[in-house]
Order: C-alpha cells, then structure tokens, then sequence
C-alpha cells in the first residue's frame, strides 16, 4: 500500500501538515509538492484552522528535489511540467503558515521554509541552496526571497558558492525566527501557532497578506493599500468585539466572516 506523502493532524486551531518521506529525508516530488499544496489549501478552506504548521522530520526538513528524478529529464520536458508552476499555490494561502524545521531544509526544501510566513528552527537545522553544485540554480523562489531576508550579500554566498546556514547563523540573519532544541522546536512552533490562530482570523490574514505585498508594491501604494484594509476591518465583527472585550477586561470571541 502507498503510504499518504503528507500526514495532517490538527491540534486546536492548529492544522499539522508534515512531509512523509523520512527514508528519502523527505526528497521533493511533483506529486509531494501537489500533496503539500491541496493539504494547505484544505486548510486554509477550514474555519476550524487558524494557523499552519509545516514540518519535515528530526533529521531532515526536506533535501529539495529528488536529484535522481532530474536524471533523464529534458529542457522541454521540465518546461512543459512546470513543476513549480503549482508552488504559486502556496502565495495564494491567506492563514498563517510556520516552518518548523530540523535538520536538512537544501534547495527545494528550502525553499518551502521560505515560502512560509515564520520560520521556528531546531538548533539542528542546516538551511542552503546547493544547485549550482548540480549545474542549475534555484527555481522555487530562493534568488527572491533569500536577499529580503538575509541581505544580499549572505544570499549570495548562499546560492553562488553553497554556503549552508547553521540554525544560530539562520537566526542571527533573520532567516529563522527562534531556534529550540530539537525535543521542542516541533512544540513550540505549535505553540506560537496556536497562539496567533487565537487572534482575530480576518486581522490575522489580512495583515499577512499586507506584509507579503510590501515586497512587490511601492510605499505610497503599500501605505494606500494598508489604510484601505485598516478601515475596512472596522466594518467587521471583530473591531467592535475586540474594543469591547479589551474595555470589559473579557476574552474576546471572534467570529469568521
Ligand atoms: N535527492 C536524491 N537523493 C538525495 C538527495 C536529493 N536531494 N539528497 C541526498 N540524497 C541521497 C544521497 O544520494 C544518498 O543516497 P545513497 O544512500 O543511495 O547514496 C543519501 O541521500 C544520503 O546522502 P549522503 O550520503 O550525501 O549523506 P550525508 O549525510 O553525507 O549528506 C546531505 C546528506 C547533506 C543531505 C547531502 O546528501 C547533500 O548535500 N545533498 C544535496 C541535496 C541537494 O542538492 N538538494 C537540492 C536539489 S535541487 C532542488 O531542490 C531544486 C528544487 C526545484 C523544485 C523541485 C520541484 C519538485
């Protein structure tokens, strides 16, 4: 019997998805990223959900893609699968998504880490782009989203010359957000999700999708765009329910809309 390419478990308001290919230390396929992409999207439909937790295993996040799948593989062919084509899916993910990632997290499955919104490291973890050592470079963001993180100048070095992150050096240039032992990263990860899932959900999106779009719009725009979202949520539930609740010292009770 196949076994599932990701597990998913949901905790609270906490949707689990982990990549489930230890033996291959979670080596990427088309078909695991597919896998990957719908269990996301399962959840970002689910109003029970809040956050997202994405992690691989002790040993291994994730080795990037299966190098010996790319073998016999021909420009045309890889042009016409467009293999990364579905990963766009992931921008379109409104909830938060963390990484919580030990060990290896190279190429593609760095990658992914980058694509979430949080990244919780074990004090293990090894994050770099080695593709050049294969004669190709990144393809699934890495030359994108590595600068804005870590400066250009690690960046560089990271996918030029395959220079790998420590978990301390991730944290130390911004790549991860908090490094734990490897007993608690997967924990604490859920923790901090769980936490911001007990947040106001359409504060919560709406925020992220505006911290994203920061990347691609100028200030003026971004500072429009951000007034307009501000606004906008005072005509929602949760503006009245969360100033009430602060004034009558009560949790507030947030509702999805
Ligand atoms: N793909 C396939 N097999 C792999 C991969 C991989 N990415 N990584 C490691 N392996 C295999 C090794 O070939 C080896 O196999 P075997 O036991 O059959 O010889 C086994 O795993 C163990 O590897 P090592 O013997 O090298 O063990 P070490 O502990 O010494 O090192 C490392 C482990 C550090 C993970 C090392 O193997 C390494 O540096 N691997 C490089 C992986 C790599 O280059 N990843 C980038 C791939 S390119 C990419 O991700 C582009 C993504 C584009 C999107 C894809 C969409 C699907």
């Amino acid at each position: 019997m196949m076994e599932d390419l990701v597990l998913r478990e949901q905790r609270g308001r906490v949707g689990i998805i982990q990549l489930n290919s230890p033996k291959t230390m979670n080596a990427l396929s088309p078909s695991i990223i597919e896998a990957v992409m719908n269990a996301l999207e399962a959840y970002d439909r689910d109003d029970s959900v809040g956050a997202i937790v994405l992690t691989g295993h002790a040993r291994a996040f994730s080795v990037g893609a299966d190098v010996k799948q790319f073998k016999s593989i021909t420009a045309e062919e890889i042009r016409r699968q467009d293999p990364i084509g579905k990963w766009d899916r992931m921008h379109a993910i409104r909830k938060p998504m963390i990484a919580a990632v030990s060990g290896y997290a190279l190429g593609g499955g760095c990658e992914i880490a980058l694509a979430c919104d949080l990244i919780i490291a074990s004090a293990t973890a090894v994050f770099g782009q080695p593709e050049v050592n294969l004669g190709i470079m990144p393809g699934a963001g890495a030359t994108q989203r590595l600068p804005h993180l870590v400066g250009a100048g690690i960046a560089m070095e990271m996918i030029l010359n395959d220079r790998r992150l420590s978990a301390d050096e991730a944290l130390q240039y911004g790549l991860a957000n908090h490094v734990f032992s490897v007993e608690d990263y997967l924990e604490r990860a859920i923790d901090l999700a769980q936490s911001i899932a007990e947040k106001a959900p359409r504060a919560v999106q709406d925020a992220k999708r505006l911290i994203r779009a920061a990347q691609d719009l100028p200030l003026t725009e971004g500072l429009k765009y951000e007034r307009e979202h501000f606004y906008g949520l005072f005509s929602g539930p949760d503006a009245t329910e969360g100033v009430a609740a602060f004034l009558e010292k009560r949790a507030p009770e947030w509702q999805e809309y």
